[in-house]
C-alpha cells in the first residue's frame, strides 16, 4: 500500500537511472527498428513498475548508438506497441520514457570498463590484487557521472506537481547523486532559459540501490578516490544495500574515509553536509511466480530433454548444475575443483553424477575476464581427462544461450544446485533455482561469502569455496541427504523466497523511500 501511495505521488517525477537500458533497439539496413524486451528479473520487475506510472529511465544507449544519433533520437516511449514486451496485463500496461545517453568510445573505455569494472567492481568484492590504477579514467567517469545527473535533473524538472522521486543503480553511478544536488536549484543542462529549466524548488528524493558488496573499510580505504566515492553516495536520501553487513561496512567507511560526516551506527544514519542519508538493507528477491510457471512449460519440459540427449547425459545420472556470468568472483575454478575433489575422494559418485556448468561470457575485454575464461576451460577439460569414461562426462560445460524457460527446466531438472561465489553482493541463481524446484526438489550448495547466504543459508548446505576439502565433503553430504531432510530444507527455502520475492523488494524499498521522504517532507505519503 505503502508502495502505491508513494508511486501515485511520484506520478511522472519517478526517475530511473541506470547503466544497463531496459530496452535495447536494433536499426536495421533497411531501416527496421527491432526491440529487445528486458529478461527477467530486475529489469522487468522495474520495468513494471515503470509502466505503472510513466516516469522516466536514463541509462547508457549501449550499441545502438550510430544509428540513432543520426535520427538525434535519444529518447523514445517504450515499450513500443505490439512488441513483444506489451505481453502483461493488469494494471502495468502503460508506457514511460527511456532516455539513452550516448557515450563515446573513450568514455565508454574509461566510465565503464576501468573505473566501474576494473576499479570499483574489484574493489568491492575485496579482490584488490585485481584493482587496476584509474588515472585518466577517473575523468571519464565523473564526466559520465555528470551526464546522468544532468539528465536526472532535465526528468525531475518536468514533473509539474509534486516531489520527484529518484532512483540509481549500482556502482556505475556512485558519484551521480552529488552531482544531482549540484545542480538543483542552479541553471539546468543549458538550455538557455533560465527560469524555466530551474526544478522550481523541487527537492527530489533520491534513493540509490547498490547491488554489489560494501567492503570493509580496510579493503575500502586503498581506494585513492575513496573520499569522491562516499561524497557522491551521500547526496542520495536513502542508500540501500542488500544485506546488514554491507551496511555496517559502508557506515564505517563513512565514519572513517571522509571529513565531517556523523554517523550514527543504531540509526543507521549518515549526516553529512545538511544532508541525512538513511542507510538500509532489503535483500532482493526473484519473481517467484514466474519462474514457476516458466519451470512448468512446454519449452522448459522439451529443453530437459534436449539437453540430456544432446550432451549424452543418461536419464539416471544426476545432475547438478552451476549458473553463472563468467566473472571471477563466481568461484567456478574453485567449484570445479571440488568437483574434482570429490570424484577422487567419493568414487562412488563416479558415473552417478554430472555437474552442468552453464556459463555466460561476460566483460570479456578486460584481461582479467578473458583469462578467467580460459582458467575455467582449462579446469574442466582436467576434470575431464581425469574421469571421463566412455559413457559418462564428469562435467558438461556450455556457454550456449540459454533462455529463461530453458533456465528454469534446467534448474528443475538438477538435483543440486552449486552456487559457491568467492563473493557476491546477494546471488539470484541460488533463488532462482529454489523456485524452479517442483514436486522432487533437490539441494541447494551455497558459498557463505553470498548475500544470499545471510537469507537461506541456514537451509542450504553452505561451503567455504576455497576449502577445496571440506567443499567436496559438502558435495558428498548434498548428494547423499535423506529424502525427508531434503523436502525439510526445500520447503524452507521455498517458504523464505515466497516471503521476500522480487515485489516484495520492490516494495521494501519504495516503503523506506516513502518513509524517508516524508521524514523530510519530500514526497507525500498519503
Ligand atoms: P550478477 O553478478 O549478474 O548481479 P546474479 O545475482 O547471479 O549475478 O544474477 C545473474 C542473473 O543472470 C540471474 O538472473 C541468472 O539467471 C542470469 N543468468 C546467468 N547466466 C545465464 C545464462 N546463461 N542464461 C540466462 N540467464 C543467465 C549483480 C550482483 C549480484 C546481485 C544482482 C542483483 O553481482 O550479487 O544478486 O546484481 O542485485
Amino acid at each position: 500500500a505503502d508502495f502505491d501511495r508513494l508511486l501515485s505521488a511520484a506520478g511522472d517525477g519517478l526517475v530511473v537511472a541506470s547503466n544497463r537500458q531496459p530496452y535495447r533497439h536494433d536499426y536495421g539496413d533497411d531501416g527496421e527498428v527491432t526491440v529487445d524486451r528486458p529478461a527477467g528479473g530486475l529489469t522487468a520487475g522495474l520495468d513494471e513498475v515503470m509502466r505503472r506510472v510513466d516516469g522516466t529511465w536514463i541509462a547508457w544507449g549501449d550499441g545502438e548508438a550510430d544509428a540513432a544519433v543520426v535520427d538525434g533520437d535519444d529518447t523514445v516511449s517504450v515499450p513500443p506497441e505490439g512488441s513483444e514486451g506489451d505481453t502483461d496485463s493488469g494494471d502495468a500496461n502503460g508506457t514511460y520514457t527511456l532516455r539513452r545517453l550516448w557515450l563515446d568510445e573513450d568514455e565508454v573505455q574509461g566510465y565503464y570498463y576501468e573505473v566501474a569494472n576494473q576499479v570499483l567492481w574489484p574493489l568491492c568484492h575485496a579482490a584488490l590484487g585485481t584493482v587496476e590504477s584509474c588515472g585518466d579514467a577517473w575523468t571519464d567517469y565523473r564526466r559520465v557521472n555528470g551526464q546522468f545527473a544532468d539528465a536526472m535533473a532535465a526528468a525531475a524538472a518536468t514533473d509539474a506537481d509534486g516531489d520527484p522521486l529518484v532512483w540509481l543503480h549500482d556502482y556505475h553511478l556512485a558519484l551521480a547523486p552529488r552531482r544531482l544536488r549540484d545542480r538543483l536549484g542552479s541553471d539546468i543542462g543549458g538550455r538557455g532559459d533560465g527560469a524555466t529549466d530551474r526544478t522550481a524548488g523541487a527537492d527530489p528524493t533520491l534513493a540509490h540501490t547498490w547491488h554489489i558488496p560494501w567492503p570493509s573499510w580496510d579493503t575500502f580505504r586503498a581506494c585513492p578516490n575513496r573520499g569522491a566515492l562516499l561524497d557522491g553516495l551521500l547526496g542520495n536520501d536513502l542508500l540501500v544495500f542488500h544485506v546488514p553487513r554491507y551496511c555496517e561496512s559502508f557506515l564505517r567507511s563513512a565514519d572513517r574515509g571522509l571529513d565531517g560526516t556523523a554517523v550514527d551506527f543504531d540509526a543507521g544514519t549518515v549526516d553529512y553536509r545538511d544532508r541525512t542519508t538513511t542507510v538500509r538493507a532489503a535483500p532482493m528477491g526473484v519473481p517467484v511466480d514466474r519462474i514457476r510457471e516458466q519451470a512448468e512449460s512446454m519449452e522448459a519440459t522439451g529443453f530437459r530433454a534436449a539437453f540430456r540427449k544432446n550432451r549424452g547425459i543418461d536419464r539416471d545420472t544426476r545432475l547438478a548444475v552451476g549458473v553463472d556470468r563468467l566473472d571471477y568472483t563466481k568461484g567456478v575454478v574453485q567449484r570445479l575443483d571440488a568437483f574434482e575433489r570429490l570424484f577422487a575422494e567419493y568414487p562412488e559418485h563416479r558415473g552417478e553424477v554430472t555437474f552442468v556448468q552453464v556459463g555466460t561470457e561476460s566483460r570479456s575485454a578486460i584481461p582479467a575476464y578473458a583469462d578467467y575464461q580460459d582458467r575455467v576451460e582449462a579446469a574442466v577439460d582436467r576434470v575431464d581427462d581425469r574421469f571421463a569414461t566412455d559413457d559418462w562426462r564428469p562435467v558438461v560445460y556450455t556457454t550456449d544461450y540459454v533462455s529463461d524457460e530453458g533456465l528454469a527446466g534446467l534448474y528443475r531438472e538438477a538435483d543440486l544446485a552449486v552456487v559457491s561465489p568467492v563473493r557476491d553482493g546477494m546471488n539470484l541463481v541460488a533463488q532462482e533455482y529454489v523456485a524452479a524446484g517442483g514436486d522432487d526438489p533437490g539441494v541447494l550448495v551455497l558459498s557463505d561469502q553470498a548475500g544470499a547466504h545471510d537469507t537461506l543459508g541456514e537451509w542450504a548446505v553452505s561451503v567455504r569455496p576455497h576449502d577445496t576439502e571440506g567443499f567436496a565433503a559438502a558435495l558428498d553430504d548434498a548428494l547423499s541427504m535423506p529424502e525427508r531432510e531434503r523436502r525439510r530444507r526445500a520447503n524452507a527455502l521455498t517458504d523464505s523466497i515466497e516471503d521476500d520475492d522480487l515485489d516484495s523488494w520492490l516494495g521494501d524499498v519504495l516503503g523506506a523511500v516513502a518513509r524517508v521522504a516524508s521524514a523530510d517532507g519530500g514526497v507525500p505519503t498519503r
